[in-house]
């Protein structure tokens, strides 16, 4: 309860949400209804308890399958609006989101509604709760490359709007060198570039060497088996390289522990990590609070630890100096 408290006190920083894994179910039935949609579930806790994985894809499914309620720009703005207001009442100052436009366009829905949406809410809760963010545009690694260019291209007017890309979704048989074109596209309109690589994912290591040494990546999402490479350590090392790590993700998708322990593990090795909630609305509402209660727990982390941690987030970002400046 002392360790709660402590870590609920701290000023924070969040790099590794999904935008459509704050998604709760409440909110899920009102936007369908709102939309006039229906949803296969008789309630919110018949829903909840559909919420049952083993690995990646059936957690995507799942996932996927979920974000089909949110339609309008309105839409956007109720979910990117309670996340950063959750965000804010748990002292996180600054948080990085991503979010997954390829299935918002599927289904018709223009990337001006998704960005705009988000964008207003982002300077809403800036205005309103004091809670800085930006956005990282993912592109879903498991769909084709062509639609990942078309909402590229399609995000670009807004780019001003964005920070980042990143890479996620189902990672078998699609390493980052996929989207090699796409990410040099986006580097060369002023956006930094990211990329999952998930915890024990198939040939995980390969897929490390490719975002650190072949695309040069700005920052990896995940990305624990490192710790199987002394010589990726030490580029990660030599390029100040931070991991954004969510140390629930693997074990609530999978139903069992982690199989080592990524957060100490990589603490010892010097590398640079955050910690962070990645889908909470899928994970027993566990915002990045109760993570770090778990993983405080599961690491032994000391509270000097967990300062230190916290501290080092903030160098993280990839704020400009005003927006450094307004996070302290
Ligand atoms: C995701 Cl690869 C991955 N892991 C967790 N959440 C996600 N949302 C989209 N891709
Ligand atoms: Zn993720």
């Amino acid at each position: 309860a002392d360790m709660a408290r402590f870590i609920a006190a701290m000023p924070k920083a969040e790099y590794h949400v999904h935008l459509e894994g704050t998604l709760e179910a409440e909110m899920k039935f009102a936007l369908a209804q709102r939309n006039g949609l229906d949803l296969p579930f008789a309630d919110v806790a018949a829903m909840k308890a559909s919420y049952r994985y083993h690995d990646l894809p059936s957690f995507l499914a799942i996932y996927y399958d979920g974000m089909k309620v949110l339609r309008t720009q309105q839409d956007f703005y109720d979910l990117a609006y309670a996340y950063l207001a959750k965000a804010a009442s748990q002292n996180i100052l600054y948080a990085e989101i991503f979010f997954d436009p390829q299935e918002h366009l599927k289904r018709g829905v223009p990337m001006a509604a998704v960005i705009g949406g988000i964008t207003r809410a982002r300077a809403a809760a800036a205005a309103q709760l004091g809670i800085v963010s930006q956005l990282i545009l993912c592109f879903v690694r498991d769909l084709s490359v062509e639609s990942a260019m078309a909402a590229l291209d399609a995000a670009l007017p807004f780019r001003d709007q964005l920070v980042a890309v990143g890479l996620d979704s189902d990672e078998k048989d699609h390493p980052p060198v996929k989207f090699a074109a796409h990410f040099a596209k986006a580097r060369a309109a002023g956006l930094k570039v990211t990329a999952h690589c998930d915890l024990n994912q198939k040939d995980i290591v390969e897929h490390l060497r490719q975002a650190i040494i072949d695309l040069r990546v700005d920052r990896i999402d995940h990305g624990g088996n490192i710790l199987e490479s002394p010589e990726l350590i030490a580029a990660a090392k030599a390029r100040n390289l931070y991991f954004t790590v969510c140390p629930t993700f693997s074990g609530t998708v999978r139903g069992d522990a982690p199989p080592i322990d990524v957060v100490r593990g990589m603490i010892d090795a010097g590398l640079n990590l955050t910690i962070n909630s990645d889908d909470p609305a899928y994970m027993g509402s566990e915002y990045l609070n109760e993570v770090l209660v778990k993983a405080q727990a599961h690491s032994a982390l000391t509270k000097a630890e967990l300062v230190r941690l916290q501290r080092n987030a903030f160098n993280a970002g990839w704020m400009d100096e005003g927006l450094r400046a307004a996070c302290h």
